[in-house]
């Protein structure tokens, strides 16, 4: 047999192969050590020189394409295969589940309905807006200019700009009041929203997550005061934490998007571990607050000299761990199945007013 027939009959013999196993069987005849070509390979050592470089070269081409047509067959029985596989296998995920057990609400969902209950109550309606932020809606229109301090104090997550693109780049919100900044804009004054949600700030430890969730309130009209914000954040802690009674404590602050501003704390005791909001003669810190700053109304589209109003933001994980006495801030984001049967909540039981907020 010649090379070209050699050729014609492996080339054939591989085409022919339905499956690995007999492509391997393919190889080893034609391939391995007892093979059809090494068996050509071991006949050059008899030839004279010239006749061994010309034979042996066409041999090696021969050998090399044979393994060529072998290894495309094998991907291609293989692409095969995988194709029978998908058919076999398909499965229908717009399906809906068959859960064995019932899910439940994360406490931070739980939480964020308590208090949207709790304000909307109150007259605030719920706002919402992007998690990726331009450095103006951040930062610029709650009066915190480039150079200001507390654009480091926020330890910023920043987005990537393309090459050469000079602008300032996008962030991670660092809080909700871009939210609150957008819905002024939209909606004008008078305005009562609060704005819940997701905030990313690059700190991690015992007390920090890189993200974790804010509220935010924020009452514009011709003349709200200080007085109304002591109104509404106490009786929003009485209603959230379920007591007859708590006391709120204002203390002197400054943040640059309102002036005056105040940090609040609340009195609890703990005795034994356990704490308890209203009594005591502990005070904890729980929100900031104040009046909107002017500049800030202004960036928004609101005039000024004819509104104003206050603003106030939270912590609602921390405000989550209290009244559920969850010690540690970190379980919230591990999707431990066991941690949220312990703490979640009956889903379809959505916390109102009328019928108590966590029963
Ligand atoms: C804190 C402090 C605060 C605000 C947030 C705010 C929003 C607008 C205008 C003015 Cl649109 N202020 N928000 C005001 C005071 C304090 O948060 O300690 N948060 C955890």
């Amino acid at each position: 047999m010649d090379l070209s027939e050699l050729r014609g009959k492996y080339i054939e013999a591989v085409a022919g192969a339905a499956d690995e196993a007999a492509l391997e069987e393919v190889r080893i005849a034609a391939l391995g050590k007892k093979g059809e070509i090494s068996a050509r390979m071991a006949t050059l050592g008899k030839m004279d020189p010239e006749e061994r470089k010309a034979a042996g070269a066409m041999l090696n081409l021969l050998k090399d394409e044979i393994d060529a047509a072998l290894r495309a067959r094998k991907a291609a029985l293989a692409d095969a295969a995988l194709d029978e596989r998908l058919k076999s296998e398909w499965l229908d995920v717009t399906l809906p589940g068959r859960p064995r057990r019932a899910g439940s609400i994360h406490p931070v969902s739980q939480v964020m309905d308590e208090l949207t209950a709790i304000f909307a109550d109150m007259g605030f309606s719920v706002a919402e807006g992007p998690q990726i932020e331009s450095d103006w809606y951040n930062f610029d229109a709650l009066n915190i200019p480039p150079e200001h301090p507390a654009r480091q104090e926020h330890d910023t997550f920043f987005m990537h700009r393309a090459a050469g693109d000079n602008r300032p780049p996008h962030v991670l919100r660092t809080h909700t009041s871009p939210v609150q900044i957008r819905a002024m804009t939209e909606q004008g004054a008078p305005i009562r929203v609060i704005a819940p949600g997701r905030v990313y700030r690059m700190d991690m430890d015992q007390t920090h997550t890189p993200m974790f969730h804010q509220v935010e309130g924020l009452a514009i009209d011709r003349d709200i005061s200080m007085a109304n914000l002591k109104w509404c954040l106490e009786e929003f802690c009485r209603a959230f934490f379920e007591v007859d009674k708590v006391e709120l404590r204002f203390r002197a602050s400054h943040f640059p998007f309102t002036e005056p501003s105040a940090e609040v704390d609340i009195r609890y005791s703990n005795v034994g571990g356990q704490l308890k909001i209203g009594e005591g003669d502990k005070w904890m810190e729980i929100l900031g607050s104040g009046m909107v700053h002017p500049k800030v109304l202004q960036a928004a589209g609101v005039n000024p000299d004819e509104w104003q109003g206050f603003a106030f933001g939270m912590g609602i994980d921390r405000i989550a761990m209290l009244k559920y006495g969850i010690p540690d801030l970190r379980a919230f984001f591990e999707a431990d199945l066991r941690w949220l049967r312990h703490y979640g909540f009956a889903a379809l039981d959505l916390p109102n007013l009328p019928s108590g907020l966590s029963r």
